[in-house]
């Protein structure tokens, strides 16, 4: 069974029933000039995943293994989105308002779509999640129950918010996470570091986290 070194211990995972999970590698997030940047923050925190990230897809695809991709994103007349995450803060562009990359976090917008670099290819589960973690009104649960899914490998954006939530959503579900260090980033290094701690803290409270060269090594033994 491939086993990686991991905080708080080695992860080991069978390949039948282990999933990948790219959450939410979306240009709207990701692009200079985009909404991520809109807000203030710095996207080269993010951009920083994409080498590595399209370095393990490339192993986990060339071992046949499953990948499941997620997009944060509402429907274009805004029906699932909560008024409160519209109106929270004071973005000077709110979701669904016109940005650079069309309206934000829509739906069938170019900024919406994920990265060049890490788009699906055929046979990849797409999730179009409206919240923050992916089980939330998603088919996600569904989606594992076929694939016999009992362990994840958690990439993608942020660490703090869309990863932690998805790790925590999944492992009161039963599955057990590994978090990918560099795979996954937040805008605020501070976030990332803190992050990734409480993942692995208190004997694994909810998950694992490893770096991505040791489980594309393993993958291929
Ligand atoms: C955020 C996400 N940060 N994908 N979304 O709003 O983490």
């Amino acid at each position: 069974m491939p086993t990686v070194d991991a905080q708080p211990g080695p992860f080991s995972f069978d390949k039948d029933s282990t999933a990948l999970v790219v959450i939410d590698m979306q240009r709207d997030f990701l692009l200079p000039g985009g909404f991520g940047e809109s807000l203030g923050n710095d996207v080269s925190q993010l951009r920083r995943t994409i080498e590595p990230l399209a370095a393990l897809l490339k192993g986990w695809r060339e071992a046949g293994l499953p990948v499941i991709h997620t997009r944060e994103g509402h429907k274009p007349d805004l029906s699932d989105c909560p008024p409160a995450k519209l109106s929270r803060g004071a973005p000077s562009m709110r979701i669904g308002d016109p940005g650079a990359f069309g309206r934000i976090l829509i739906q069938g917008e170019y900024g919406h779509d994920i990265v060049d670099e890490l788009q699906p290819v055929d046979g990849e589960v797409v999730i179009d999640k409206p919240g923050k973690g992916a089980f939330y009104a998603t088919e996600l649960s569904d989606v594992l129950d076929k694939l016999g899914t009992k362990s994840l490998i958690v990439t993608g954006v942020t660490t703090e918010v869309c990863v932690h939530t998805t790790v925590r959503e999944a492992n009161d579900r039963g599955y057990e996470c590994l978090v990918l260090a560099d795979c996954v980033g937040s805008y605020f290094p501070e976030f990332q570091q803190v992050g990734l701690k409480m993942i692995a803290a208190q004997g694994g409270i909810f998950g694992w986290v490893a770096e991505s060269p040791s489980v594309i090594a393993a993958i291929q033994e």
